[in-house]
C-alpha cells in the first residue's frame, strides 16, 4: 500500500510516520511537507534511507506537484495532516491559514478525486466545535462553531472534505482530536513551551486567569486512532478522539514545574489570548465502539515521560528556538 502523508515533518506527522513504518512494514510512505517554520526534517532523520519512505519537499497547494506524486507513486490512500496549526499565529497573521488549510486541502481533495484513492483521511481538531461551558462534551454531531482564524480554517477544510465525500463519493474520513502532547512538539505550544522555559528558569506565561480547560491526549494514542480510522472508518463519517483528560491550564503548568523541580514563582500571568476558547472536552464513544480504539497513556505518567524527553533532547529544542534547525535541510539536501 502506498500512502501519501502530508505534514510528516511536523509534530503529529513525524510520530505517525514512525508508527506506520514500525507497524505496517509492507507499506510505503511518501511524506509531502513544505518545511515551514514548524516542519523539521531532523524529526525523521532516523528513517531517511529506508526503502519504505520518501520525503518530498513541497507545498500541498501546488497542484502540479501533487498530481505528479499521485501518478508516479501510485498513491492508494492519503493521510492529510499538513496545516498551519498554531492559534496565536492565526490571530497575528491569518492569511496563510486560509491558503494552506483551506485552499491546500482543496487541491489535495481534487487530486485525490482525479486519481482515485481508497481512502482520504482528513485530520482535524476539536476546536472546530468552538467553546464549551462548564459541562457537556463535543460529539460528532455538535454544530461547528469555530472561534479563531485557525479553527475557522480547519472547519472550512472539514466541510470541503465532507462535500467531496457527498458530491463525488470520494472515500473521505474526518477525524477531530483534542490537544496532543508528547515528543517532537514544537515549543510554541503550551506543554513544550512551559517545559523549555522551566528548564531555562524563564517565566512561564499563563494567559488570562489560567482556568481555561483543554482535554489532553498523548500523540501516540492520536496516531493509533488515525491508523484505526484509515483502516476501519466508514466513508463520509467523522470520528472524535480524546482521552478524557480535562485539565485547567494552570494545573498543567504547576505539574510541569513539579516535574522539572522549579518554583511556582516562575509563573507569570499575561494578557489573555483574543477570543480565547474556555473549555474543550471530547466524547470519544464513537471511536471506541466503532473503531475499537482506546487510549493507552495516562496523562500524569505520560506528562512526566514527556518532561523527561525534553530534558534528554535539549539540543533538539534549543536548535529550534535558535532557528538553527532550519539549516538541517540545507545540509542534507542543499537549498530547497
Ligand atoms: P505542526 O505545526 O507541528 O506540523 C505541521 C506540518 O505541516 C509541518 O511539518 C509543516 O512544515 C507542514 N506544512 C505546513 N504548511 C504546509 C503546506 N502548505 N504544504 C506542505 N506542508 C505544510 O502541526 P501538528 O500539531 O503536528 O498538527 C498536524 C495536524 O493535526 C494539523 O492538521 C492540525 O490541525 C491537526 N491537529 C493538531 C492537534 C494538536 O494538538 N497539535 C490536535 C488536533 C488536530
Ligand atoms: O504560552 C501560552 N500560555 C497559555 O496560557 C500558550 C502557548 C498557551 N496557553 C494556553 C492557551 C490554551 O488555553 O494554553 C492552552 C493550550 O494552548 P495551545 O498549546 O496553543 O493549544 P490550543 O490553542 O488549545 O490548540 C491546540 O489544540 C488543538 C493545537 O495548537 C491545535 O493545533 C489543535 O488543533
Amino acid at each position: 500500500m502506498n500512502v501519501l502523508l502530508t505534514g510528516g515533518c511536523g509534530f503529529i506527522g513525524s510520530n505517525l510516520v514512525r508508527l506506520l513504518l514500525a507497524e505496517r512494514p509492507g507499506w510505503r510512505v511518501v511524506n509531502l511537507d513544505k518545511l515551514t517554520y514548524a516542519g523539521n526534517a531532523e524529526n525523521l532523520a532516523a528513517v531517511e534511507g529506508s526503502s519504505q519512505y520518501r520525503f518530498v519537499r513541497g507545498d500541498i497547494g501546488n497542484g502540479e506537484l501533487v498530481a505528479e506524486i499521485f501518478r508516479t507513486e501510485r498513491i492508494d490512500v492519503v493521510m492529510h495532516l499538513a496545516a498551519e496549526s498554531h492559534v496565536d499565529r492565526s490571530i497575528l497573521a491569518p492569511a496563510v491559514f486560509i491558503d494552506t488549510n483551506v485552499r491546500g486541502t482543496q487541491v489535495l481533495l481534487e487530486a485525490a478525486r482525479q486519481h482515485g484513492v481508497k481512502r482520504f483521511l482528513h485530520v482535524s481538531t476539536d476546536e472546530v466545535y468552538g467553546s464549551l461551558g462548564p459541562t457537556g462534551y463535543f460529539t460528532e454531531t455538535t454544530p461547528l462553531d469555530p472561534s479563531s482564524p485557525y479553527s475557522a480554517s480547519k472547519a472550512s477544510s472539514d466541510l470541503l472534505a465532507l462535500a467531496y465525500a457527498h458530491t463525488f463519493k470520494l472515500p473521505v474520513v474526518v477525524t477531530r482530536c483534542s490537544n496532543n502532547y508528547g515528543p517532537y512538539q514544537f515549543p510554541e505550544k503550551l506543554i513544550p513551551l512551559m517545559i523549555a522555559n522551566a528548564l531555562r528558569d524563564l517565566p512561564l506565561p499563563v494567559y488570562g486567569d489560567g482556568m481555561n480547560v483543554r482535554d489532553w491526549i498523548h500523540v501516540e494514542d492520536h496516531c493509533r486512532g488515525l491508523l484505526a480510522a484509515l483502516e476501519h472508518g466508514h466513508d463520509g463519517e467523522v470520528y472524535n478522539f480524546g482521552a478524557s483528560s480535562e485539565r485547567h491550564n494552570i494545573d498543567i503548568v504547576k505539574q510541569v514545574l513539579r516535574h522539572v523541580g522549579k518554583p511556582e514563582t516562575l509563573i507569570t500571568y499575561v494578557k489573555d489570548r483574543l477570543g480565547h476558547d474556555r473549555r474543550y472536552a471530547i466524547d470519544a464513544t464513537k471511536a471506541r465502539t466503532k473503531l475499537g480504539w482506546a487510549p493507552r497513556h495516562r496523562f500524569e505518567d505520560a506528562l512526566g515521560e514527556t518532561v523527561r524527553w525534553y530534558r534528554e533532547h535539549r539540543p533538539w529544542w534549543e536548535r529550534i528556538i535558535s532557528g538553527e534547525y532550519l539549516k538541517y535541510y540545507e545540509t542534507q539536501y542543499g537549498r530547497g
